[in-house]
């Protein structure tokens, strides 16, 4: 399909982006698809639902690969695209942090699945997809539900490249994680809310494992890791570890999205020092006292800032279009 943009057209659009870097929220709407695929939600519900029955991995996989798209140029599916000829595409950096295939899977199953329904062929995003489906994996696995912004145009963009310095590192700070998060235009209690998406799925061993060794360090995160616990993770993932091997990130409801989380970080419990660090600074730790005892106060912060979550970056107007295949460009 071509587009055609006039001169003095794309250079207002340029400008507004200037001016309102990965904030861009204007277009994004509930009920956006009411008149082109009325029953848009319900077909990707109902695909996931299909996965989810088989597999749990879906909820985290679907949950962190939406989280990674929207840090890296926006909420625009640019993580799905495959990497082709000399262009290494955003899910090769190393820092897509093995984002496990199942994520990938479940978009395009449910692109797949609003595809075959005629009048919705081609008409709804990758990215409004991955909006949709995340929302549902939280709602299968106990978490809350809320009504999803949609909208979203699909990039035009995906390179390595651009994934620098764009995702958190298990190893960060307070400070760091605040000024990465606000960056995108989120809280610090907006960073702290969307952080127990650590409730359910896996860590590899190399994320965390200078914290079970690391004791004798002068680190504050790292001394504040529960003993049993970290005898524990020694046995699973002992120095010298199969890189492959990964681990529950929360050790006792892996499979429940709930606010164990802020629990767990109480009982010295978080993995990462990222996690860990929300507790031990006191700058935040009042926040995960407060939702570790008050769920639906949790719940609501979540659904905020993951609704925040996804309007960063935006694509409307020519700086997007919908793709036929989630994973290449048109
Ligand atoms: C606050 C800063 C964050 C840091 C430093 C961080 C870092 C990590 C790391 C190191 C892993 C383990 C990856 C591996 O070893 O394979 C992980 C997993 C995960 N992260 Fe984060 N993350 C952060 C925030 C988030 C946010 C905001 C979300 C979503 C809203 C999220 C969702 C997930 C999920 C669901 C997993 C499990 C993935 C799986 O089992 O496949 N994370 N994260
Ligand atoms: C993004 O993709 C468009 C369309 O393929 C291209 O014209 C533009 O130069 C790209 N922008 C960057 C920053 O690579
Ligand atoms: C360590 O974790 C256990 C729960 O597994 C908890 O009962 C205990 O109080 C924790 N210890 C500390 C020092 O937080
Ligand atoms: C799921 C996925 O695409 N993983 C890739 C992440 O990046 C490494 C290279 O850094 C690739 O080997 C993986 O295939």
């Amino acid at each position: 399909m071509g587009r055609f943009i006039n001169l003095p057209v794309l250079l207002s659009f340029s400008l507004g982006f200037c001016l309102f870097p990965d904030t861009i929220s204007a277009q994004l709407r509930q009920n956006y698809y009411a008149s082109s695929c009325p029953n848009v939600e319900s077909i990707v519900r109902k695909a996931v639902a299909k996965i989810f029955k088989k597999t749990f991995v879906t909820v985290p996989a679907t949950l962190r690969l939406f989280f990674h798209d929207c840090f890296v140029q926006g909420c625009d599916a640019s993580v799905m695209i495959a990497s082709s000829g000399g262009n290494k595409a955003e899910k090769d950096h190393p820092d897509n942090l093995s984002l496990a295939g199942d994520g990938f899977d479940t978009v395009i199953k449910a692109k797949a699945a609003v595809d075959a329904v005629p009048s919705c062929r081609n008409k709804v995003s990758c990215a409004d997809i991955m909006a949709m489906a995340t929302r549902d994996v939280i709602a299968l696995s106990g978490g809350p539900s809320y009504a999803v912004e949609l909208g979203r145009l699909d990039g035009l963009n995906s390179t390595a490249a651009s994934v620098n310095g764009k995702l958190p590192q298990s190893s960060f700070n307070l400070n760091q994680l605040n000024s990465m998060f606000a960056a995108n235009g989120l809280s610090q209690p907006e960073m702290i809310a969307l952080s127990a998406a650590h409730t359910v799925g896996f860590s590899h061993c190399s994320k965390f494992s200078n914290r079970i060794y690391g004791f004798d360090r002068q680190n504050s995160v790292e001394l504040a890791m529960n003993r049993t616990y970290a005898t524990q993770l020694q046995q699973v993932c002992p120095k010298n570890v199969d890189p492959r091997i990964a681990i529950n990130m929360d050790p006792d409801t892996p499979k429940i999205f709930v606010n164990a989380y802020f629990k767990n970080l109480q009982n010295g419990q978080g993995l990462l020092t990222s996690d860990q660090v929300l507790f031990t600074d006191l700058r935040s730790r009042p926040t995960v006292n407060g939702w570790a005892t008050n769920s639906q106060a949790f719940n609501q912060a979540f659904v905020t800032a993951m609704t925040k979550l996804g309007r960063v970056g935006v694509k409307t107007g020519p700086n997007g279009d919908i793709r036929t295949n989630c994973a290449a460009f048109n």
